[in-house]
């Protein structure tokens, strides 16, 4: 993992929201370095990815929080009907965003001459389009603690993060409201990002 992954974020959250730091390791991974432990866990190069004693490693934060999920009695994943699929689409939508804000941030670390205005406008749109989703179907999940819940508060702490400049609050007040409440929380207190990374 590293500090600064929204996507390692998602799965250090899951577990201290699950009581479960004494059972899994952090061990920092920056993956631009390669790693060996990294690249023989995740030949894809990415963090997150988790080693387990008796079975091969996993990598792709949702897979890996569905396997935290499972250590645990309090399910933070449903484990089927409708309360499932809400969950996941929450989740997929907020990793969709996570995705878009990373190549954003890439795209305009690139030189000057090699950044494609026509790419960040993309993403940018993107983003803009979520929010103002997550902002009207903020009754679904504004209440909940699970999975998707807590994805959408990663996005948009990453959002703070990396895309300050987005001022997503404006005209998002139910999202702004539900984030407060999130970033309060002592999983997100605890694996905040640097803030000079
Ligand atoms: N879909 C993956 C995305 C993971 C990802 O892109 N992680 C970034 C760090 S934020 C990474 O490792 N990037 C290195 C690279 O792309 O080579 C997940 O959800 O875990």
């Amino acid at each position: 993992m590293t500090e600064t992954s929204p996507y390692a974020r998602k799965c250090r959250v899951l577990i201290r929201e699950q009581g479960l730091t004494s059972r899994i390791t952090e061990v920092e991974a920056p993956p631009l370095n390669d790693p060996a432990e990294l690249l023989t866990s995740n030949p894809l190069g990415k963090v997150p990815a988790l080693i387990r004693d008796d079975a091969a490693p996993i990598f792709d934060s949702p897979l890996i929080c569905e396997y935290i999920d499972s250590l645990d009695d309090d399910r933070w994943i449903p484990a089927s009907g409708a309360a499932r699929w809400r969950v996941l689409r929450f989740q997929a939508l907020a990793d969709g965003m996570l995705d878009l804000t990373v190549g954003r941030r890439i795209e305009l670390t690139r030189p000057d001459d090699k950044q494609h205005d026509y790419w960040v406008k993309r993403q940018e749109s993107g983003i803009g389009r979520a929010l103002d989703l997550l902002e009207t179907e903020a009754d679904k999940f504004a209440g909940a603690f699970d999975l998707g819940a807590m994805s959408i508060a990663i996005a948009l702490g990453y959002l703070d993060f990396r895309y300050p400049e987005s001022e997503w609050r404006n005209g998002r007040d139910r999202l702004a409201a539900f984030y407060g409440k999130w970033a309060e929380r002592p999983s997100f207190q605890a694996t905040q990002p640097p803030a000079d990374a």
